[in-house]
């Protein structure tokens, strides 16, 4: 596809953003551009790229899907979805203030709290689903207002578009880490957040085999500064890497729809089984914010949040009774997986913060995949069973 400015459907974008094939062979997919570095013509003046830190043509690929994807005008690719997080946090100076949606990642609380604070950044965290707690959280010296929307791991929702109307006002940018949705449901900067974070170890890269991360915007100061600061502090993906993401962002809307189909009948039947307590997915009605969901989200997702009608030990026995869903830590692969946030991810939270966000140790979290959604019900009932024996 030629690469122009018409307002191609996402499916298409997806196939066919950043790329198009190359003129001298009409390899329909890009070449992984293995090289460190780049001869140049004259000293100092290369072609387009000098070094492989500064920037890569097989990245340069990826970073214009990824800018495409979420209707930014750019993209920088990281090697982690935390080094993406750490490269923005790095706009910041000593005195800056966060405000921080309350329910993040136990490595995202952890990077404010014990990387960033001691660096004279202050962030305070605040439960973004109710929008009066906003406006008396944000300072003078705040800068940005961050939140995962759905959160993880209880899936929590925040109105990105009333969020970014009061932020405005305030001259305040508005970072919103998009992993868990992906731009295939959601696309903050449509609703007027300025930049979009992904890990694309999850959803975007979609199959296990790549830890990576991901920044779109279209705020040109903080395009110029990030372009700056990627070099600078060198936290960049391998082209391999690169290629990998890339071909994973393919089928990005078809693996959406799998996983939105599957969890959504998943999520309705351990909704009415006796040994689950609560589920958290925000296309239940049941869910607080299910009209954002439907208003905000083109679908409600592939998570799913668990409160089983156990303790610790009945939580250990269902996730160690699980054949078919792997009991690991991260999410949004074509696997189903199965993790314990209170022991796992959300660990480095600690636990009187855990137990006000409803972290408890009876809440278990889902990564629902595209195998077949009557394997993975057999799987979850049986090892509800297995739960409190
Ligand atoms: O793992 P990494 O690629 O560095 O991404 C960090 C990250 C950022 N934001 C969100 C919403 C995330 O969920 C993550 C990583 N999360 C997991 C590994 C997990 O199992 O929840």
């Amino acid at each position: 596809m030629k690469q122009d400015s018409r307002a191609y459907a996402f499916e298409t974008l997806a196939v066919h953003a950043g790329y198009e094939p190359d003129a001298s062979h009409g390899a329909v997919m890009p070449p992984v551009v293995m090289a460190s570095t780049f001869a140049q013509p004259e000293p100092g003046k290369p072609l387009r790229f000098d070094y492989g830190r500064s920037g890569n043509p097989t990245r340069a690929h990826l970073e214009a899907a990824l800018a495409a994807l979420e209707g930014g005008t750019r993209g920088f690719a990281f090697s982690s979805g935390c080094a993406a997080a750490t490269t923005l946090l790095h706009t910041l100076e000593p005195g800056d203030h966060v405000v921080s949606g309350d329910d993040v990642y136990g490595g995202t609380f952890r990077l404010f709290e014990k990387v960033m604070k001691p660096f004279g950044i202050a962030t305070s965290f605040v439960d973004l689903t109710d929008l009066s707690r906003l406006e008396t959280a944000i300072t003078p010296k705040t800068r940005f207002v961050w939140f995962e929307t759905p959160t993880n791991p209880t899936l929590k929702l925040a109105d990105i578009a009333a969020v970014s109307r009061i932020c405005a006002k305030l001259g305040v940018r508005v970072v919103v880490d998009n992993t868990f949705a992906s731009p295939a449901l959601q696309r903050p900067l449509l609703h007027g957040a300025t930049v979009v974070l992904h890990s694309t170890t999850k959803y975007i890269n979609g199959h296990s085999d790549v830890v990576g991360g991901a920044l779109v915007t279209s705020d040109t100061d903080l395009c110029e500064r990030l372009s700056f600061l990627q070099n600078a502090l060198g936290a960049v993906p391998s082209p391999m890497d690169c290629y990998l993401v890339m071909r994973g962002i393919k089928t990005l809307s078809v693996r959406m729809k799998a996983h939105v189909a599957s969890a959504s009948e998943l999520a309705q039947r351990l909704a009415a089984h006796p040994r689950v307590a609560r589920v958290h997915y925000p296309g239940l009605s049941s869910h607080p914010q299910h009209e954002l969901a439907l208003r905000q989200m083109s679908g409600p997702g592939g998570m799913i949040s668990v409160e089983l009608a156990s303790d610790l030990e009945g939580s250990r026995r269902f996730l160690q009774a699980l054949r078919v869903f792997a009991l690991a830590e991260s999410l949004g692969g074509v696997e189903s997986l199965a993790e314990h946030p209170a022991l796992m991810t959300h660990a480095s939270i600690p636990a009187i913060n855990r137990k006000a966000l409803g972290i408890s140790d009876a809440l278990v979290r889902l990564s629902v995949g595209i195998e077949h959604v009557a394997d993975l019900w057999q799987d979850l009932d049986s090892a509800l069973q297995a739960c409190s024996s």
